[in-house]
């Protein structure tokens, strides 16, 4: 801690503490942050000018952290619920008179199974400590079902592990030395603002940026060409390219020799998808394939940024494994600024001690059952006849929701919000506000944000590891996750010694080979990571090789969406339009909704809907439209825009339902149904209908958000 520097917008005092901390929030950037403490009281949150992919700047959204924390509406004490399951009616209680009910109840639930209970947390926050440290050691002591975390990637994740044997790719500074970047399902100025900075400079210097996504996104703006290919038929166009680069022989015969396993199984099924057939299938002009190829084999350094956004959809898994090969079959790993990058997070794996932070060996043999996050409204509503099948076990009895807000971001939402309404279902909620899933709660117990506790970071988008220490005491009565594991264990009589760990202590624990006083002076440091990860091969695989044929998965193959008007006509004759629901720019999942300075940037809940799609439904633009499918209905306002392509609208996420015009979100409309790979959700793989709702008037939301009472 030191004086801060004079700034442009907050001139310094004397007596003024700068504290380093890390941007907790589920983004590929994770950015160094310089927190000002003036009094006890955060005045500025900036990023760190000297750690490279952050570079002293911030997001709209992270620069706002300051108002978020200090937010009127926060948490600020345990609430117990007073009015029906749902009705976010609460009253304030002691922190000794909530955690002692909770832990009752919990252990009257254990005794007769612990199964019966479930955590249920993703990464409101990404640090490892505030996530899952603590939270894991009493869960895994307990005996509690696993929640298997597959609401975001995990279709990608496997599918790229199962290709190169790890999350690991290109270096993001890397990517300032390309010439040709394909962003490929990613909207990176919304997104991953950070990489878009390295993409920028690679422009300036000549490089051509391409990008491949069913959106006109302000990234796509912003590129010299957009391809708007039909949600979930990445696979398609990433067989035809290959079928390009095999008919015009632009293969890098000796990479593929030394450092490809399979190829000539993947040659096979790519010669099936000629560009006209994958044309046909895209939704887009076989000119534009047959040019993208010749610009990715005769462009070097040729990068690919590849993100989260493609792999929403059934066939997302195999889409990821086909994109991962393509510079493979190129050797663009040979330069500095080729190769491709989905995640990065196994550098920070490998490096990370999970086994001291989670305690497994607190299962002590048991073998608890595996519940899947992403059909958790089945999985509340419908033991036994979810994909779990008659395997199910017993009824789930309690949930303990932290670092998420899963009746707003689950699928099928009307299912999760009546899972979560169950009168016999005991729900904890560890929360800063009062979100869709906090109104379901039995107790709410306040939680720390970023400002007020420590914790340690890596990251999916970069190679560095960062510290965050906390800049001010806790607001109000909250506590830090780990804090209430911490008193619950106690409570339950768990005595092991990890359940006195401070957090600075797991902090500790975390990295074991890092070096923390460097990371408590300069709040970051470089993971240890080769310099051109595969510049000669070394894949972290078995063999050492890039995989085509994977034991279980076969050879990579386009999987067509599980609803789109090809491969469901029946289907598509009731909804004939596909529905992707993409970040907004301004929120962060379903965090920052509630920040009422980012909330009137992105203005209300809108469906994007291309003019030839609105005029024969007369749907004007601003005006209020019902989106419908088999599952739900969703009303909201039409942005009638070529930001979307005819054929699929784009319903822009992801609002509180309660914010909502009749109290729901998009996600009213998405399936359960998985991904091929990973057992992940498919958001971007849902055929809607949308009309115009004529008995609307243009209101502001009808349901009010929840206050205390
Ligand atoms: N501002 C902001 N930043 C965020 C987030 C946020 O909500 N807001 N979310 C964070 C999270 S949780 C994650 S996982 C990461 C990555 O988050 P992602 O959800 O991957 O976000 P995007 O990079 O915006 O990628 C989505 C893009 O994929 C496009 N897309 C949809 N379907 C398809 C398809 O079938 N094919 C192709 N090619 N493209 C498709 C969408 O139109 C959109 O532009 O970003 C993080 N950063
Ligand atoms: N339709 C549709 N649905 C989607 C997506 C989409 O693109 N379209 N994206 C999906 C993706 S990529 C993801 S990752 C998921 C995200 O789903 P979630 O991980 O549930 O993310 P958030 O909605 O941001 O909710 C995180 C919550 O954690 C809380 N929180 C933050 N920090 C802390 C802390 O330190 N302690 C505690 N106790 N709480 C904290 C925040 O206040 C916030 O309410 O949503 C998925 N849902
Ligand atoms: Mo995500």
């Amino acid at each position: 801690m030191s004086l801060i520097a004079t700034s442009s917008d907050t001139a310094a005092e004397a007596g003024d503490r700068l504290v380093r901390g890390a941007c907790p929030h589920d983004c590929p950037d994770t950015c160094a942050l310089q927190v000002t403490v003036r009094g006890g009281r955060v005045i500025r949150v900036a990023g760190d000018p000297a750690h490279p992919p952050t570079h002293g700047a911030l997001c709209t959204k992270v620069s706002r952290y300051a108002e978020r924390s200090y937010h009127p509406e926060r948490v600020l004490t345990p609430l117990k619920r007073v009015g029906p399951k749902g009705s976010g009616q609460f009253q304030p209680v002691g922190w000794d008179e909530a955690l002692d009910d909770i832990a009752q109840r919990l252990r009257t639930i254990a005794a007769r199974d612990p199964q019966a209970i479930l955590p249920y947390s993703y990464a409101g926050t990404m640090g490892m400590v505030q996530g899952e440290s603590m939270a894991a050691r009493f869960f895994h002591k307990l005996g509690a079902s696993l929640l298997d975390r597959t609401i975001c990637a995990s279709a990608g994740s496997e599918a790229l592990a199962a290709t190169y044997g790890g999350k690991l790719g290109m270096h993001l500074e890397d990517y300032a030395h390309a010439k040709l970047i394909l962003i490929w399902g990613s909207n990176s100025i919304a997104s991953n603002l950070h990489f878009w900075t390295f993409a920028q400079q690679a422009k300036r210097n000549g490089a051509k940026l391409i990008a491949i996504d069913p959106r006109r996104t302000e990234t796509a703006d912003k590129c010299h060409q957009h391809i708007a290919l039909r949600p979930g038929t990445d696979g398609a166009l990433a067989l035809a390219l290959m079928h390009e680069l095999i008919a015009h022989d632009r293969l890098d015969h000796d990479y593929i020799a030394r450092h490809v396993d399979g190829f000539d199984a993947l040659k096979a099924e790519a010669l099936q998808w000629p560009p006209e057939r994958a044309a046909e299938v895209c939704g887009i002009d076989v000119a534009v394939i047959r040019q993208l190829a010749h610009d990715y084999a005769s462009t070097r350094p040729a990068a690919i940024r590849l993100n989260y956004g493609m792999q929403r959809v059934h066939g997302g898994g195999n889409a990821v494994r086909l994109i991962a090969l393509l510079p493979c079959l190129t050797g663009a790993w040979r330069q500095r600024g080729g190769g491709l990058l989905l995640s990065s997070s196994s550098w920070i794996a490998r490096v990370r001690d999970d086994r001291a932070l989670q305690r497994p060996d607190l299962l002590a043999g048991r073998t608890p059952r595996t519940i899947n996050m992403s059909t958790i409204g089945d999985a509340l509503l419908h033991p036994g006849d979810g994909p779990q099948g008659g395997a199910f076990g017993p009824k789930i009895e309690a949930v303990v929701v932290y670092n998420s807000n899963p009746v707003a971001v689950a699928p099928e939402s009307a299912k999760v919000a009546a899972g979560f309404a169950r009168e016999d279902l005991f729900t904890v909620v560890l929360e800063h506000f009062l979100t869709d899933t906090a109104d379901h709660a039995d107790y709410v117990l306040p939680a720390t944000t970023q400002l007020e506790h420590w914790d340690i970071h890596g990251s999916y988008g970069h190679s560095y590891a960062l510290l965050n220490q906390p800049a001010i005491a806790p607001v109000g009565e909250a506590r830090p996750n780990t804090e209430v594991f911490r008193q619950l264990a106690a409570r339950l009589g768990f005595t092991e010694p990890c359940f006195a760990d401070s957090d600075e202590a797991i902090c500790r624990q975390a990295l074991p080979s890092l070096d923390f006083e460097a990371l408590l002076r300069d709040g970051w440091v470089r993971l240890p990571v080769p310099e051109l990860p595969f510049a000669d091969g070394g894949f972290a695989t078995p063999g050492g090789k890039a995989r085509v044929v994977v034991p279980g998965l076969g050879v990579p193959r386009h999987v067509p969406p599980h609803e789109s008007p090809a491969s469901a006509p029946d289907l598509a004759a009731r909804y004939p339009l596909a529905m992707i629901s993409p970040p907004a720019r301004h929120f962060l999942n379903s965090t920052f909704v509630n920040v009422t300075s980012l909330r009137s940037i992105e203005g209300r809940p809108l469906l994007e809907i291309h003019p030839d799609d609105a005029a024969p439904r007369g749907i004007a633009d601003g005006s209020v439209v019902r989106v419908f499918n088999a599952r739900g209905s969703y009303r909201c306002h039409a942005a009638v825009s070529t930001r979307a392509r005819s054929g699929v609208v784009n319903g822009l996420g992801i609002w509180w339902r309660k914010l909502g015009l009749d109290g729901t979100n998009v996600n009213q409309l998405t399936s359960q149904r998985l991904t091929d790979i990973g057992r992940a959700p498919t958001f971007y793989d849902c055929l809607v209908e949308v009309e115009a709702d004529r008995t609307a008037t243009d209101a502001a939301p009808v349901v009010a958000p929840a206050t205390t009472t």
